[in-house]
């Protein structure tokens, strides 16, 4: 463990504020320990950032996008193929690092570090592609078009569960856009992104930079004062409902821009004539994966009255083969979870669907003789969507339910206040397309015949309703790390007015 904090430039103590190469600093603030997600054991310090040495660190984010906002976007682009090549280098550490300190499976980890590179390979292509549309004006001899500026220093805020790969999504697309940024990962994971630090810095030190990529290491307060900040235009938050709830307001308040990562609940419907054996695989996947603690986890299932008795036994059966264990350990599919709090409310959630009709067909216990924080996946039948249901308890918990019709099982699928992601498994195109049409998953994401979890990078990531309307990764996500300029230009020696005001002479 030594050797691998060593190759990621992990300290005893570490400095948890950072504004680029040779940028650590000391800020005086409390220190924080991050431990082991397996063995609680403390892994290192961290000193966290004070509101003082907050301040100075915006300060620079701010002062040092006067000068990358005219670095051309492409060139902007090199930087970020270059940040792409030194994860590709420390993939295997920072993924280990992932798994240590957050308790995610090795493979996990190492996919979590691939989504990184994925992005910054995106973000390259990307930096030659900040297409604005040009229209035709309704005035002879104008031309009108629009271009996208750089927004500003800007605001991340990331949790535990993905610990780099969501500040990556926002990186790699906010560093090509122009924009310089301070993030602030979650206080369970800090030492990831003192590692993912330390490596951007190594880029930027290449490249002669100071200040795009910072670092901010603290609680709810600085969140706060990240949210009330009018010099980051806008704070990409990844996190729960109620915090997510907060930043929106504080940020709404200054008119600020945000983009809103928040809870999912996400379904599968699994029709008569689905391929079992298929969405078996994709089940086990999407419930028990990253130890039920993806925000696209498979917390439900829907499953067709005539299929769902066959479907529960096929489940119970894969459940059985979970090997759980060490995260690190090749042969291991589940981890802990990452902290007792994580555990309580797993228990909390199995007696309250158990005093509500729920049957724990699966599982349901806890594991101490492989740690406080290991758990067994667990099955839930439940005759109806009680309000338990309907909330994120974010552990392994699969509830499932049945259905006799497609459109009682849609009002199920919707009847959650979140809207991440979502899927069918069907053999029947017509159900399919339902599924995916106007009357169907009102979701950010919605599947056919592949699980919730497991987006990859190219398409926008995101949700509806509760799950906060933000966009991130893919597509067309640029554009919220970036101003939209419509331009105007009269090349003729008249001056018309648009709807053919006549003003004066
Ligand atoms: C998250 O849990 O916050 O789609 C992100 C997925 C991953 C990202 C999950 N690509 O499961």
């Amino acid at each position: 463990m030594k050797a691998l904090l060593e190759k990621l430039q992990i300290n005893d103590v570490n400095p948890g504020t950072c504004t680029g190469p040779d940028g650590w600093i000391d800020s005086g603030g409390d220190v924080l320990v991050s431990h082991n997600a397996t063995t609680g054991e403390p892994l290192a310090k961290v000193i966290q950032t004070t509101p003082a040495s907050y301040i100075s660190v915006v300060d620079v984010a701010a002062e040092a996008f006067k000068t990358w906002r005219s670095v051309p976007a492409p060139k902007r682009g090199e930087v970020v193929r270059d940040l792409g090549n030194a994860l590709r280098a420390y993939k295997e550490p920072l993924g280990e690092l992932v798994t240590l300190e957050m308790g995610k499976i090795k493979v996990e980890g190492m996919g979590e570090v691939q989504e990184m590179i994925d992005i910054c390979d995106f973000a390259v292509g990307l930096s030659r592609q900040l297409y604005g549309l040009a229209m035709h004006s309704e005035r002879p001899g104008h031309r009108m078009y629009e271009q996208w500026h750089p927004l500003g220093a800007i605001g991340i805020i990331t949790s535990f569960n993905f610990p780099v790969a969501v500040w990556s999504w926002n990186a790699a697309i906010a560093a090509v856009a122009g924009d310089t940024m301070v993030w602030k990962p979650s206080e369970l994971t800090p030492l990831t992104a003192i590692a993912t630090q330390h490596i951007a810095n190594e880029v930027a030190a290449d490249h002669g930079l100071h200040g795009i990529f910072n670092l901010v290491i603290g609680g709810g307060e600085l969140g706060q004062l990240m949210s009330s900040d009018h010099r980051l235009p806008m704070v990409s938050f990844t996190g729960s409902i109620r915090t997510g709830r907060k930043v929106a307001e504080s940020v709404a308040r200054r008119l600020g821009r945000t983009i809103l990562e928040l809870g999912g609940n996400n379904a599968i419907i699994v029709t008569e004539d689905a391929n079992l054996d298929m969405a078996v695989r994709a089940i086990l996947f999407g419930a028990v994966g990253t130890a039920g603690q993806r925000c696209t986890t498979t917390r439900r299932i829907i499953a067709h009255q005539s299929i769902v008795d066959e479907l529960t036994a096929r489940l119970v059966k894969a459940y059985k083969q979970v090997a759980i264990g060490d995260p690190l350990d090749a042969g291991t599919l589940m981890g802990p979870l990452i902290n007792k709090r994580a555990v309580d409310n797993m228990a909390a959630a199995i007696e309250t669907a158990q005093a509500n009709d729920g049957t724990v067909v699966y599982g349901g216990g806890l594991l101490p003789g492989l740690g406080a924080h290991f758990v067994e996946p667990t099955i839930i039948r439940m005759p109806q969507q009680i309000p338990l249901v309907c909330e994120e308890t974010f552990a392994p918990i699969l509830y499932i339910m049945s259905y006799e019709t497609v459109e009682e099982a849609i009002e199920i699928h919707n009847g959650v206040p979140q809207g991440l992601s979502s899927a069918i498994f069907t053999t029947n195109l017509l159900t399919a397309e339902e599924f995916l049409s106007v009357k169907g998953s009102d979701c950010g994401i919605a599947n056919v015949n592949i699980g919730t979890s497991g987006a990859e990078i190219g398409g926008a990531f995101g949700g509806e309703k509760e799950t906060g309307g933000g966009r991130e990764s893919g597509s067309d996500a640029w554009k919220a790390y970036m101003r939209r300029q419509t331009n105007t230009i009269n090349w003729s020696t008249q001056m018309p007015l648009a709807q053919g005001i006549q003003f004066g002479d």
